[in-house]
């Protein structure tokens, strides 16, 4: 095999790479490709990541659990048939929404796509969800209500580049998507880098020396924050008033909402200096074209999203951005960092409970009749919207809930919230299947695991944070007897339903794809596969062959019926789980730059699991002194979920009311035995990103002699 251009499994950034084939059988080496996102730059999970495709407890064979409770061996036809069988005789006796169905962003959006129609066509079921739920829903909650449409970055990341401020929300870049710090540079150099973050990250630290400003605030206080720097904004007469009048709704409502908020009330509950404020408040505005600035963009991440109100800190963020008047105007603009590897092209393809193929609304019978059209079924045959993620979750093997579940592309067992609960779901159901590439927490689980194919191994399309759809490529055969995601589907659906079967060629289902998407939000119709595979990387939509894409959207209008943006007032409230006197500190989780997600695939590197081999929690000196904790000695956690005991990792860095904990590990190690499963109304996000903690040092514990 000679050289293939693809891009990197893991998050939305997707760096272009090729792979050249090596001597070992499965194996490959991996080279960055110029491309604007990554401009010839990789992370060091990118440069390690051809070792997933041959670690030593790779999944090769499906596997079923016998009689003694042990996963055996056996064949795709009797896992198959195993898996039928139990499916038909579960919806015989309690109905179609007895089995459910839970995806990942980080799958194809062939496999999003097959996820979603074999739910729906095939087992007719309203259960089906993803963990995209996890990841940015706030974000596109409020992006939807504000805009009309959810596109993550609406421009091209490659313009940040020329922005004179930069205004990160919750985003740690620096950690999460190395190469695009490059893109930063514009901002830094004019001094207009605003990070808002409980911790001095690697993000953070970008803003020192003048660059910027660090807005160290308390977790959860995003939203006040945000209300005080658009309450300056207003005040100080450094909104865009004409742009107000004319492409928004309510401008007024952006008065109301935000006169209360003063800094010095601001200051109070984020405990950010008003006078940083007002300076980040003016930073920010001199950027915006109306002052004629160089542009601003305010971009938001994770840590301002996965909250219990992570849709309302979002619209306000949009809020300002419209004070400003950046949304649509080139070079300034809203937007959220997008996640996993096709988090994109996963929200729009049909994996969510409430959507269809196309960002189409499942409740929206105009868009029920187009695609059941495409599917040979009639409308009245689909079923409803069902339960999103966590609600999912917690309904398993409950009297109405279901009693199947079916998952391909995540590792529950680390990632969701409040794991006890996650635990005792997944027991009480009567059939797991997992479907994986390794045998993660969640696949040890299951009664039934399929191995499928990795990025090196499959032909596909993946979305990526910029709406740009991209070709993935084959470089290796996979080992053993590894399928797609796909097998399972068209193996299932021909056991099932044949009389509606599935196809196993990507290119096919791509095709469909673009027939169901055609005319709706998400339109791909015009993305041939020639067209990708000839090297075009086209922004969504592309109505037709002829188009060229649409790398910058609300030039004109926004996707609202009027076109106007919509104002939605926004007030501030406190995290669901609040500190008490016995739980006085707050718990963030995120990420490590060494780590993906749940880890199931990086704790398999080597070199990766060398750099961060275990859990930490990130502790203050002050708060260490006081409680007698010592650096690299055991503490133990304590929320209203559950406790852990971990090492210190002492740094100024943190917040002193803060402990920070990554959330890779699993077992002993996994902080979602803590975390909150709290959920954003609108969004049904859960917190996971703060709860209340107890904190006392373990010392003792760990030394008392066995
Ligand atoms: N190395 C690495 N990169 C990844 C991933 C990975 O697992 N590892 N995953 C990918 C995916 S799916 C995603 S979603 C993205 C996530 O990318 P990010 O959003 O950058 O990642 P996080 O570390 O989850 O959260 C960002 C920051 O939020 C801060 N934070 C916590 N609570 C609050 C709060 O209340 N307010 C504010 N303002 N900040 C807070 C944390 O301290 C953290 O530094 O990364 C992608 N890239
Ligand atoms: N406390 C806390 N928890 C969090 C977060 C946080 O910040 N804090 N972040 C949340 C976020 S943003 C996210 S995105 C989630 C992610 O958490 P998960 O949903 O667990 O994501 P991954 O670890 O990427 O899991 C993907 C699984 O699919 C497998 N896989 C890879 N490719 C394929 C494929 O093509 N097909 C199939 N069937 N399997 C495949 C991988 O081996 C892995 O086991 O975690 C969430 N959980
Ligand atoms: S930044 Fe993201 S896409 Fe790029 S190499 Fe790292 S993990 Fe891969
Ligand atoms: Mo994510």
């Amino acid at each position: 095999m000679t050289a293939v251009a693809t891009h990197c499994p893991y998050c939305a950034l997707q760096c272009a790479t090729t792979l050249h084939p090596v001597e070992r059988p499965g194996a490959v080496e991996v080279q960055p490709r110029d491309f604007p996102t990554n401009r010839g730059g990789l992370c060091r999970k990118g440069w390690t990541a051809p070792e997933v495709l041959t670690v030593s407890d790779r999944l090769t064979q499906p596997l079923v659990r016998n009689a003694a409770g042990d996963l055996v061996e056996t064949t795709w036809e009797a896992a198959l048939d195993f898996v039928a069988d139990r499916i038909r005789s579960l919806q015989e006796a309690h109905g179609n929404d007895a089995v459910a169905v839970f995806g990942g962003g980080g799958l194809t959006n062939e496999k999003a796509y097959a996820l979603g129609k074999f739910a729906r066509v095939t087992l007719r079921t309203s259960n089906v969800d993803y963990n995209g739920r996890f990841c940015m829903s706030s974000a596109a909650a409020a992006s939807n209500r504000a805009f009309g449409i959810d596109r993550g970055l609406p421009f091209p990341l490659a313009d940040l580049g020329g922005a004179g401020a930069i205004l990160l929300v919750g985003s740690n870049i620096a950690e999460t998507m190395p190469p695009a710090v490059a893109h930063l540079s514009g901002a830094r150099e004019a001094g207009g880098l605003l990070v808002v973050d409980p911790r001095r990250t690697a993000t953070a630290g970008l803003t020192e020396e003048g660059a910027g400003v660090h807005l160290q605030a308390t977790p959860g206080t995003d939203l006040a924050l945000v209300l005080a720097l658009t309450h300056v904004v207003l005040q100080e007469n450094l909104a865009d008033t004409a742009y107000l009048a004319e492409r928004t709704d309510d401008p007024d409502g952006l008065f109301r909402s935000t006169a209360g908020w003063w800094p010095e009330r601001a200051e109070r509950v984020t405990g950010v200096p008003a006078a940083t404020i007002r300076r980040a408040a003016r930073v920010l505005a001199a950027a915006a074209p109306v002052h004629g600035g160089a542009g601003a963009y305010i971009l938001t991440g994770r840590g301002a999203e996965q909250h219990s109100k992570g849709t309302d800190t979002v619209t306000a963020c949009i809020n300002l951005a419209l004070a400003l008047g950046l949304p649509g105007k080139v070079g300034s603009g809203y937007g959220c960092i997008t996640g996993q590897g096709n988090g994109q092209g996963g929200r729009e393809h049909g994996q969510k409970a409430d959507q269809l193929p196309g960002y189409r609304s499942i409740s929206d019978p105009t868009a029920r009749s187009y695609v059941a059209g495409v599917w040979g079924v009639s409308p009245d045959d689909l079923p409803g919207p069902g339960r999103s993620a966590v609600e999912l979750i917690n309904s398993l093997g409950t009297a109405d809930g279901p009693r199947a579940l079916l998952v391909h592309g995540s590792n529950l067992l680390v990632s969701a919230p409040r794991l006890a609960s996650v635990r005792e779901r997944l027991a009480a159901l009567d059939l797991l299947v997992v479907a994986d590439v390794v045998p993660s927490e969640t696949a040890l689980l299951a009664d039934v695991v399929f191995p499928v194919t990795q990025w090196a191994e499959e032909e596909g399309t993946m979305t990526s944070l910029e709406g740009r759809v991209l070709r993935r490529r084959v470089a290796v055969e996979p080992p053993g007897e590894v399928r797609s995601d796909l097998a399972v589907f068209a193996g299932l659906a021909e056991r099932l339903r044949p009389s509606i079967p599935f196809s196993m060629d990507p290119s096919a289902v791509y095709e469909e794809l673009r027939v169901a998407s055609a005319g709706g939000i998400a339109d791909y119709s015009g993305i041939s596969w020639d067209r990708l595979d000839a090297g075009e990387a086209l922004f969504w939509p592309c109505p037709s062959e002829d188009h060229t894409g649409t790398p910058r959207l609300f030039a004109d209008r926004f996707g609202t019926p009027d076109g106007r943006a919509r104002v939605v007032a926004v007030d501030h409230r406190p995290v669901a789980d609040d500190l008490t006197a016995e739980a006085p500190l707050y718990l963030v989780t995120g990420r490590l730059l060494q780590h993906y997600q749940s880890g199931a695939q990086t704790r398999r590197v080597a070199e990766l699991a060398e750099a961060e081999p275990e859990v930490y929690a990130e502790i203050h000196p002050r708060v260490a002194a006081q409680l007698g904790v010592v650096d690299g000695r055991p503490v133990r956690l304590r929320t209203a979920r559950g406790s852990m005991v971990l090492p210190a990792r002492v740094t100024s860095d943190v917040r002193p009311d803060t402990v920070f904990v990554p959330f890779h590990y699993g077992g002993e190690g996994a902080v979602n035995e803590l975390t909150n499963d709290a959920l954003d109304p609108i969004s049904r996000m859960p917190e996971f990103k703060v709860c209340a903690v107890e904190l006392t040092s373990a010392v003792s514990l760990m030394e008392v002699p066995a």
